[in-house]
């Protein structure tokens, strides 16, 4: 099962480590042949080598298109050694046998990347590369294949055991798959302007940070898988500053609050609280920790082991009143040392920095699985324009209803259907979420915020003279009149139902104003 490495073939186009790589082989007696670009690094440095174009009988030709497409090479790599009529061929045409293939691929990624135009990407797809990888690790009983790197000390040693070449073919094999489907990514989404290809050529990789202890619940499996294509931004891309590993739970949440303070990525300063994957809290203020305490009033039973974001650098103080209650994870863009020193002291507190934060406009897809396939759509990265809104009601919200009512919008595009959210003043007085009927959510909302005066000593509930948002319309005026009981003045709706000529009544019997959005924002 033990293979000496006789005769290795180095291509690659990331030339870290190949020096050692080759100086160790050679030293073990190893003939090393390589391609153009390999073999004059490895003669810079010293080394033997012999060129391919020596061994096929061939030049590379067509800009080097043509390299080691031959016979003579992918007969080396594929010839089954125990097999005489393999070898007999072999013998016959002069082929001698390749033991060992480095490879890395064309920088395709990363030429994409950098905004490349066309021609140069196209120039960039590996052929002969992704060809020998295949070869090699198709024939992983006799010859090694290494991919990456961080594999070099594996072969280093002149020889190979079985079980090695196995689990390298098995990265080869990941390599090319990764390397192809971003090819296609490219084809049908960045050069097509496609958002739906007739299969999805989406290229993830399981992420390089710890494995994830478990999934939703201790007996469930999981990991995190992150795109290998062209810079993705988003809470897989958070760096973790301190604190426990993440747990799936962990990253769900905290993506569901970094993707609701990128909202507000240009607005005041800002912070969300999620519990459960719903914001529990959400306010602007004039400083962060003005910000974080409203709130953090929303909702504070809820906000226990909660999940925070923040659109601005954490600063010492607003850490401070976060270690105050027990915080599960804080995201935010920055931190500065005071805030690192004060989460220092909180061990399991995980603290992620974000870098700006991502545009929630950005395009995109979101998969969820179903039994037995997939639901795929591109991301709800739908954003009101003034000229979107339509005055429905007799009375026109005010400036400040008004504002109220983008702010509750926005914040309920973020929470589960049916989704209810009241505010005032930049800060949510009320949310309902996931309720299977929209009275519900919006009773749960307004009971929510009665609870939350009573435990801060406010002499009314902030519904009384809030805005209320509902993500979808109401399709009869009693979740609505639950809003007006509970104090709103203003609404905000995509409209749309049949009955809208009895909600638009109700709340003109109320002197409400309510504006349509024309726009839904279901999230399930
Ligand atoms: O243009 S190719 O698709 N045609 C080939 O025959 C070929 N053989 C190796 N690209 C080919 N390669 C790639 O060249 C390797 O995958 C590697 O990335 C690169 C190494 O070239 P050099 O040694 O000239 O730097």
């Amino acid at each position: 099962d033990t293979v000496t490495i006789a005769r290795a073939l180095l291509s690659v186009s990331d030339k870290t480590g190949l020096v050692d790589l080759a100086t160790a082989l050679s030293a073990k007696g190893v003939e090393l042949v390589s391609t153009g670009g390999t073999a004059r690094a490895l003669r810079e440095a010293g080394l033997t080598v012999k060129d391919v174009s020596e061994l096929t009988g061939f030049p590379e030709m067509m800009d080097g298109r043509v390299k080691t497409l031959h016979p003579i090479v992918h007969g080396g790599l594929l010839a089954v050694r125990d097999d005489d009529a393999h070898m007999a061929a072999a013998a016959d045409h002069a082929i001698g046998m390749i033991d060992l293939v480095v490879v890395n691929l064309y920088p395709f990624m990363q030429t994409v990347a950098k905004g490349a135009a066309r021609p140069e990407v196209i120039e960039n797809i590996d052929i002969g590369g992704p060809s020998m990888v295949r070869s090699a690790a198709k024939n992983h009983a006799h010859v090694a294949i290494v991919t990456d790197p961080a594999d070099y000390a594996l072969v280093a040693g002149g020889s190979t055991t079985l079980a090695d070449r196995r689990k390298l073919a098995a990265k080869a094999f990941a390599a090319t798959a990764q390397y192809d489907a971003a090819i296609a990514s490219w084809f049908a989404f960045a050069d097509q302007g496609e958002a739906f290809p007739a299969t999805l050529p989406i290229a993830l990789k399981r992420a390089d940070v710890e494995p994830l202890r478990y999934g939703e619940n201790p007996h469930q499996m999981a990991a995190l898988y992150v795109p290998t294509g062209p810079a993705a931004r988003g809470i897989a891309q958070a760096r973790q500053i301190q604190g426990k590993a993440l747990s799936y739970n962990n990253y769900n949440d905290a993506d569901a609050a970094l993707e609701l303070v990128s909202e507000f990525r240009d607005g005041p300063p800002t912070v969300v609280i999620v519990k459960h994957a719903n914001p529990c809290g959400v306010a602007t203020g004039a400083t962060l920790i003005e910000a974080y305490e409203a709130a953090l009033a929303c909702d504070s039973v809820s906000a226990f082991g909660g999940i925070i974001a923040v659109n601005r650098p954490l600063d010492g103080p607003t850490a401070e009143a976060m270690a105050g209650i027990f915080t599960e994870v804080v995201a935010a863009p920055d931190a500065d040392d005071a805030a690192k020193a004060v989460f220092a002291k909180k061990k399991n507190l995980r603290l992620l920095l974000t870098g700006d934060l991502p545009d929630a406009g950005r395009p995109g897809l979101m998969l969820k699985t179903i039994a037995g396939g997939m639901l795929v759509q591109t991301r709800d990265n739908g954003k009101l324009a003034e000229a979107d809104l339509k005055v429905v009601t007799k009375r026109a919200p005010t400036e400040q209803e008004l504002a109220d009512c983008r702010f509750a919008w926005v914040v309920a595009k973020h929470v589960k259907s049916n989704a209810i959210v009241y505010a005032k003043g930049g800060t949510t007085a009320g949310i309902g979420a996931g309720q299977m009927n929209r009275l519900e959510s919006a009773r749960i909302a307004a009971w929510k915020a009665k609870d939350a005066a009573d435990k801060a000593g406010w002499a009314e509930p902030r519904t009384i003279g809030s805005a209320v948002a509902s993500d979808a319309f109401f399709p009869f005026a009693d979740g609505l009149l639950a809003a007006v009981e509970a104090g709103a003045t203003a609404v905000i709706q995509p409209g749309g139902s049949i009955r809208d000529a009895e909600v638009i009544a109700a709340a003109d019997e109320a002197g409400l104003a309510m504006v349509f959005t024309g726009m839904r924002h279901f999230r399930h």
